[in-house]
């Protein structure tokens, strides 16, 4: 019995310091010896059979071979330890000289590019920039802007309605009303209004069902056609290209009289006729007018004593011949394949 137990120890001391390369060798190690089906724990099962008179010596010899046991494997154990440690830091050292990772850079989107653009110029001129509800009341949208319930040239843009008398706004002329509306009367106004408008548009390559409007408002005693043709010409050349010609067309809105359409030659082939402007050299870019006298007189002026003009146009028009892009849609996809490049 007492040359078994030493034999065993010193196979474990042999296992612990010679076989055991890593913390699971040892862990088999300390299974094998002093598990609970271990060869010691074994043995202490025997001692049942060892003489009343042997047994506490017996015993005595098989605890302390334990003791012994644990004992080197508990140094092992902490020299593995820091090997593994030692391993694992030369593993994932790092070179603190090695440049960083950038964060992704973020980019201003092409339309709000454009839009500040368009609110720069027109700021140089003296305008203020407005903003408004886009839920809006109809009286605001529709029927300040001359346009009464049942009027055929509501049937020009169908429109999303919350409720009867409330809907998101179709073109923001509502800021312009309310502007007029909370000046005192006849007070000049100098302002343009950006924002979103909704309209039940199909969704395709030209069209969206929201998209982003500029529309403009100039009242003042003697205001006259000949300001408005100098304020937009002056405005496009800025936006587009100092040389671009501008040309007025006769047109209609319910909202001004008279009222004009306002092209611009093509930005592509500078007016000999391509696809993008359809052949005909020209692009239309603006609808404009002298603001209706009623407009004037729903908000508390008086168009014997002052008169004005008004303007729209589309941001994303604008943004797409500007830089070439021919899909709407890829405004309002967020992909930075398109965003990156701005
Ligand atoms: C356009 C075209 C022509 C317009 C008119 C007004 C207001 F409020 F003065 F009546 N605001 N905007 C207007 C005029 C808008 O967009 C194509």
């Amino acid at each position: 019995m007492e040359s078994k137990i030493k034999e065993l120890r010193e196979e474990a001391a042999k296992a612990v310091n010679e076989l055991s390369k890593s913390l699971n060798d040892l862990n088999d190690v300390r299974v094998k010896y002093l598990g609970k089906k271990g060869e010691l724990t074994s043995l202490l099962r025997g001692l049942g059979q060892i003489s009343a008179e042997d047994r506490p010596r017996i015993g005595q010899i098989v605890n302390d071979a334990r003791q012994e046991i644990e004992k080197i494997i508990a140094e092992k154990n902490e020299i593995l330890k820091a090997k593994a440690m030692e391993e694992k830091l030369a593993k994932e050292k790092i070179d603190v000289t090695l440049d960083g990772r950038r964060p992704p850079h973020g980019h201003i989107h092409p339309l709000t590019y454009t839009l500040l653009e368009i609110k720069n110029i027109f700021m140089r001129m003296g305008f203020s920039v407005e903003e408004g509800p886009e839920i809006e009341k109809d009286y605001y949208n529709f029927e300040a802007l001359n346009l009464p319930k049942d009027h055929p040239a509501r049937d020009m843009q169908d429109s999303f309605y919350i409720t009867e008398d409330i809907l998101m706004r179709s073109q923001t002329s509502p800021v312009q009303a309310r502007t007029m509306e909370s000046h005192e009367p006849n007070s000049p106004i100098r302002m343009i209004a950006p924002g979103r408008v909704y309209r039940r548009d199909d969704y395709d390559a030209t069209h969206s069902p929201m998209f982003t409007q500029v529309e403009g408002l100039v009242i003042d005693k003697g205001i006259s056609f000949a300001d408005l043709k100098g304020t937009l010409v002056n405005f496009l050349q800025q936006i587009f290209d100092k040389n671009v010609k501008v040309r007025f067309r006769p047109s209609f809105f319910p909202f001004t009289e008279p009222s004009a359409e306002v092209d611009i030659s093509c930005v592509m082939c500078k007016g000999a006729g391509c696809r993008v402007c359809k052949g005909t050299g020209w692009l239309e870019i603006l609808g404009s007018g002298m603001v209706h006298p009623r407009v004037l007189e729903m908000s508390g002026y008086d168009p014997k004593k002052v008169s004005g003009f008004a303007f729209g146009l589309g941001v994303e028009r604008i943004t797409m011949l500007k830089y070439g892009i021919d899909d709407l849609r890829l405004f309002y996809d967020n992909d930075t394949r398109l965003l990156k490049q701005f």
